[in-house]
């Protein structure tokens, strides 16, 4: 599967997305960990974009993660995954038996009907999750590594994304998920690390604040 160049979105609710062109757009992945939604505002918009929606969850807790898929989304992107018993426990919470112990219910996914199998990607973006990937991609379950640069160059003590270190280790990280046969992927929102980056099943082009910025910079910066 390859989900291709996918927007970042943090602040956008549905009536924006509903208005704005998404061709182009591979997939939309909604920020519950930085940015500004709470996980029913999936649920809007879901209903108004046919765009597959990746869900960066808030954290590794069961009962979220639960509630995220919940929505209906076509997936979760994980965040800070250090080890193979951390993603093994991701998968528990997020498949139901036999592969894992998630719970059904009458939510909207299960109602209104949802992917079938949905995605689980696992963010590296720590030292730990880098020293640890090949468990990681290794963990039956896990669907996809996907590659948090800026919090990889803090980690590594490293000042940007595009310093070799940095750059190297998202080669290593993208390496492993091909070696496992699992989707690749990584966050960029710049344009020098596009440059640098392999090539990848899916890549956060950029947020909707900076595609935001863009437009007015375009329309009203002096020239
Ligand atoms: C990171 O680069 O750390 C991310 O989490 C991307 O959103
Ligand atoms: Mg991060």
């Amino acid at each position: 599967m390859t989900l291709g160049r996918g927007l970042w979105l943090t602040v956008l609710g549905p009536a924006a997305l509903e208005a704005l062109p998404t061709a182009g757009v591979g997939w939309l992945g909604v920020d519950l960990q930085h940015g500004q939604y709470e996980v029913v505002d999936l649920l809007d918009l879901l209903r108004v974009t046919s765009v597959p929606v990746l869900a960066r969850a808030a954290s590794h807790d069961p009962a979220h993660l639960a509630r995220v898929l919940d929505t209906g989304v076509a997936g979760v992107i994980v965040p800070g995954v250090g080890g193979g018993e951390e993603a093994a426990a991701l998968v528990s919470a997020v498949r139901p038996p036999p592969e894992g112990g998630r719970s059904t219910g009458l939510s909207r996914s299960a109602v209104v009907g949802a992917p079938e199998r949905p995605l689980l990607l696992a963010m590296i973006e720590t030292r730990d999750g880098l020293e640890a990937v090949d468990d990681i991609a290794g963990c039956p379950g896990v669907d996809g590594l996907f590659v948090g640069p800026y919090d990889l160059s803090l980690s590594l003590g490293r000042p940007s994304v595009v310093d070799e270190e940095v750059v190297a280790a998202i080669g290593t990280v993208i390496r492993t998920a091909r070696s496992h046969g699992l989707l690749a992927g990584a966050f960029s929102a710049n344009r020098d690390l596009d440059r640098l980056l392999p090539e990848l099943d899916l890549v956060g082009v950029d947020t909707d604040v900076a595609v935001l910025g863009a437009g007015m910079a375009g329309l009203f910066s002096a020239t």
